[in-house]
């Protein structure tokens, strides 16, 4: 339910959660009280309200970047962007699955309280979105790319949607105006990695920015909140052929948590392993074709940003860019994601920038989850944050010099009734707590970060940790009863919630 504050640049208090955390010493994080001025011809009081272009991949290893990240993959604009703006090292989805972080992006909310908990359920529309907000506060309102969910973004609040049909539909018209196959297989499972024969225009990330770029170019006296989500890096992996040439796969490094034995390797890891043994030769040739969709992307994510500065609108937009979660990417032996909680699928990359507020060249290792967007794009944006919003404005993160922030995060994926069961996880800066959950039996595993930054050693069962296994546990306890399960609201006739 959708309950503003009376007063929407009074502070905001902190969930009884966050405040719970074991040896959380946190406070109350303040909404800046500054005065927004309504654009208008004549001109407003203060400054003029920010343009959201928030820009969104799918499935992008927060590793997997350049200077930024593991300095092998080619984002010379991601990179930039970072330089401008605010990069958060340690970002997590909350939890590591399309559709449900998405709608935890669109709501700040846990996917355990906005209900929509895995891929295939219907969103509640009871609950607000960030389109309805920035809708309702006169923003242009528009949703390019995917969006994963069952309802039409027109129906969230987006004014102007074009989603390309999905993925598979414009695939197929380009394979049927190519006349045939016109990718270049690889590997992993059955036609997902490959060269596509296309040029970046012929390619769906190019025809995305596209209509990114065309969207900027009719500028109107409303401010804009444009949602530009790529389909890539996700498989299929398919990027133009000339991104995957700019990698030699024998000069990648593979990472050092490829190989390793374990007996304790939790269920849905050791299964996925039995199914997927790729060699060396294999996995670099992935690497490069998941390195080179990365670069398709940034190189088109520098494209609608050339467009923004062309519009003359740069210094007034909040920039981010954030993926729905991350990608195995070969640690651990695997590709793609499941239910598991190491930092390859539920870290993500989170950059940040708006030039009038946030000062360059800034990077920031506190513990961030993409349900704090939605806060801090509405406290920017003069909007009143939703009470039932559960993440908190980043603001502090960036305008002060010693602010106090949570000291723990959590996520969690899947359900204990379920095959490969629930997953959660909690985590502080130097260590991660996960608990495996099918049906009754539970399995545990902890990593010591500083030590162990690939979490290949399993320490749950070691006396000297047992303290931080004790404290990480006691997070997750208080997060489950502090953000109990919603039980879905009873249906409305003509609400759909099993797709
Ligand atoms: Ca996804």
């Amino acid at each position: 339910m959708f309950v503003p504050h009376k007063n929407p640049f009074a502070p905001h208090s902190r969930r009884s959660f966050l405040r719970g955390l074991a040896g959380a010493a946190t406070a109350s994080l303040g909404l800046s009280t500054r005065s927004f001025g309504k654009r208008s011809p004549t001109g407003g009081k203060g400054r003029e309200r920010p343009n959201v272009l928030f820009i969104m991949s799918d499935q992008h290893n927060a590793r997997a970047l350049g200077k930024i990240g593991n300095g092998e993959v080619l984002t010379p604009t991601l990179d930039a962007l970072a330089k401008e703006g605010m990069q958060f090292t340690s970002a997590f989805c909350q939890v590591p699955q399309c559709a449900p972080s998405r709608y935890t992006i669109w709501t700040g909310k846990h996917p355990r309280s906005h209900g929509l908990v895995r891929n295939g359920l219907a969103e509640n529309m009871r609950e607000v979105t960030i389109g309805e907000l920035f809708k309702a506060e006169g923003y242009r309102t528009a949703n390019i790319g995917k969006h994963h969910m069952v309802e039409s973004p027109k129906a969230h609040g987006f004014d102007f949607v074009a989603d390309a049909g999905g993925h598979t539909e414009y695939w197929n018209k380009v394979r049927q105006a190519k006349g045939g196959e016109f990718v270049d297989w690889i590997a992993l499972r059955s036609k997902m990695v490959g060269s596509a024969n296309v040029s970046n225009s012929e390619h769906l990330a190019g025809h995305l920015a596209d209509g990114a770029i065309e969207f900027l170019r009719t500028p109107e006296e409303k401010p804009f909140c444009l949602w530009l989500s790529f389909y890539g890096p996700h498989r299929p992996i398919i990027p133009s052929a000339e991104f995957v040439k700019r990698y030699d796969p024998d000069k990648l490094s593979l990472p050092p948590n490829l190989h390793y034995e374990a007996r304790d390797l939790p269920r849905a890891l050791a299964d996925a392993r039995k199914t997927m043994s790729l060699t060396d030769e294999l996995h670099r040739q992935c690497l490069a074709t998941y390195y080179g969709y990365v670069s398709q992307i940034d190189y088109n994510i520098g494209r609608v940003l050339e467009a923004l500065e062309r519009s003359g609108q740069a210094e007034n937009t909040i920039v981010v860019y954030t993926s729905d979660h991350g990608e195995m990417m070969s640690e651990h032996g695997v590709w793609t994601k499941f239910n598991l909680a190491y930092d390859a699928t539920v870290r993500v990359p989170l950059l940040i920038r708006y030039p009038q507020e946030i000062p360059a060249d800034r990077r920031s290792d506190a513990l961030v989850g993409l349900y704090d967007l939605l806060p801090t794009l509405c406290a920017q944006s003069g909007i009143a944050i939703p009470a039932a919003v559960q993440g908190s404005n980043l603001a502090p993160l960036w305008s002060e010099e010693k602010p106090q922030w949570r000291t723990s995060i959590v996520a969690e994926i899947g359900d204990p009734k379920g095959y490969p069961g629930l997953c959660q996880m909690a985590r502080s800066s130097e260590a991660k707590y996960i608990k495996h959950q099918t049906g009754q039996r539970v399995t545990e595993q902890l990593f010591d970060l500083k030590s162990d930054p690939w979490e290949i050693e399993n320490l749950a069962g070691q006396a000297n940790h047992s303290q931080t296994l004790t404290q990480l546990r006691q997070v997750l306890e208080q997060f489950e009863a502090d953000v109990p399960r919603q039980p879905f609201p009873p249906q409305a006739p003509g609400e759909r919630r099993e797709r």
